[in-house]
């Protein structure tokens, strides 16, 4: 039997995905014979309600010097994270020298703010590549992963920090509990802790699956939050609903009675129980719509095929390695995907092999349809592409449902 990664209890999974490889692991052809492949189930613990993998490959796997998502992509996240610092500075950082620590730093996206704004700042990273992109912009930045070991190093050589940041990490990171004893003795005991992930609910209501794959641990709700970090003398005292990344929750974190609790972190809590997302009925519908929204997915892309349409994807996202996986979509369906990531072009995608082009082969002889994998940029990406949808080119979506338009 299982057990639960942050309450211990057994679990069992309710969906399996099949076997799926690293989902930022673009390759070349010579790599194609030892790929590396893990089989992905998840499970909801009964107990404290964390929906997790089963099984996750080593975090070296994973967080290399090879990574290949790099933040400074996309400009709605530039924005997006401005907004993010500027939130917290002007909240929480009044003292005088305030210190700010932030995990999963990648290209310096978000602490450049505070190093514009001359705030005493450290990013830990440890995929070097993307460090090396925030180390050259002049931002603070220890190449490592984070845990309890690291935190006590910091506090150290730094003093304790005033606010804890990160996006779209914490949900990384399956030693969870080293990460939160960590986070409790970095922080000062006026201390903040803020951070954002893809969200539960949106994902059940959305039935975006493919935001589970092997850097995705774990799908977070207040709930389950609030559950592990009570048990390292924490509470969560606020959550934000934010639209980026399909549907993400921000948490905002204290000492235990060190300040209110909002009624919006409350009532979320309660929204969740009535939503059913400490119910398992819940995840056994949510098995039968992925199945049904990945039948629904292929058979498009099939029939398009029979009518002899030209179909390519559009941003090798790591959500469509678990899509193109799980559906068993190779480049005889999608014949290429075009991204604006440089180490991504001229490989080929994780598992299924499609080739990984600029977007300018895109640009340069437009297909009939494209797969919008970045359906989260959507906004973003089809004003850059207006010309595409003024020559009669069809995007297809398939969150929240598989549509064309
Ligand atoms: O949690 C994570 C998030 C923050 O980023 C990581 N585990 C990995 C990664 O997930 P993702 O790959 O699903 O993220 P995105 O932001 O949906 O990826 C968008 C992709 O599309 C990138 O490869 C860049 C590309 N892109 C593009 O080609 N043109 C993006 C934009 C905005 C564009 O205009
Ligand atoms: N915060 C950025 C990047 C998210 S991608 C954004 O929202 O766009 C996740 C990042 O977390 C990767 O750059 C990865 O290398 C990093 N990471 C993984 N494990 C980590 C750990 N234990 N400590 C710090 N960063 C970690």
């Amino acid at each position: 039997m299982k057990k639960c990664l942050i309450c211990n209890s057994d679990i069992s999974p309710f969906i399996s995905y099949g076997d799926m490889p690293i989902a930022n692991g673009f390759l070349s052809p010579d790599k194609f014979q030892n790929e590396y492949f893990f089989h992905m189930q998840v499970a909801h613990c009964e107990n404290c309600s964390m929906v997790q993998l089963i099984e996750t490959p080593d975090r070296e796997m994973m967080f290399n010097e090879n990574y290949a998502f790099f933040s400074g992509t996309s400009l709605a996240m530039k924005q997006h994270f401005k907004e993010f610092a500027e939130d917290v500075n002007k909240r929480f950082l009044n003292n005088q020298d305030p210190f700010v620590v932030e995990i999963g730093s990648n290209d310096g996206i978000m602490l450049q703010n505070f190093k514009e704004w001359g705030i005493r700042h450290l990013g830990i990273e440890p995929s070097a590549n993307v460090a090396k992109v925030a180390m050259e912009k002049g931002i603070n930045t220890i190449v490592d992963f984070f845990d309890e070991a690291l935190a006590n190093k910091i506090v150290a050589e730094n003093g304790q920090a005033d606010a804890f940041i990160a996006a779209n990490v914490m949900c990384h990171l399956p030693y969870f509990h080293s990460i939160v004893a960590g986070i409790s003795k970095l922080i000062k005991k006026t201390g903040i802790v803020v951070f954002e992930d893809p969200y539960l609910g949106d994902v059940i209501e959305k039935i975006s699956y493919d935001q589970i794959y092997d850097e995705h641990t774990f799908l977070f709700s207040v709930s389950s939050i609030n559950f592990i970090f009570k048990e390292h003398g924490m509470e969560v005292i606020d959550v934000i609903h934010q639209e980026t990344h399909g549907g993400s929750m921000r948490y905002i974190i204290g000492h235990k009675g060190e300040r209110d609790i909002s009624k919006e972190a409350i009532q979320q809590m309660s929204k969740e129980n009535s939503l059913g997302l400490n119910n398992p009925e819940t995840y056994i519908q949510f098995r039968q719509n992925c199945e049904s929204s990945k039948k629904l997915f292929k058979n498009l892309l099939v029939d398009l095929k029979s009518q002899g349409k030209t179909v390519a994807g559009y941003g090798a996202t790591s959500k469509s390695t678990t899509i193109l996986n799980y559906s068993d979509i190779g480049p005889d369906l999608i014949k290429y995907i075009c991204d604006n990531t440089p180490i991504k072009q001229g490989k080929y995608s994780p598992g299924k092999h499609i080739p990984i082009v600029p977007i300018e082969t895109f640009r340069g002889n437009y297909p009939e349809y494209v797969v919008l994998f970045a359906y989260n940029h959507a906004k973003e990406i089809m004003e850059k592409e207006k010309e595409f949808t003024a020559n009669g080119g069809k995007w297809i979506l398939y969150v929240p449902n598989v549509h064309i338009i």
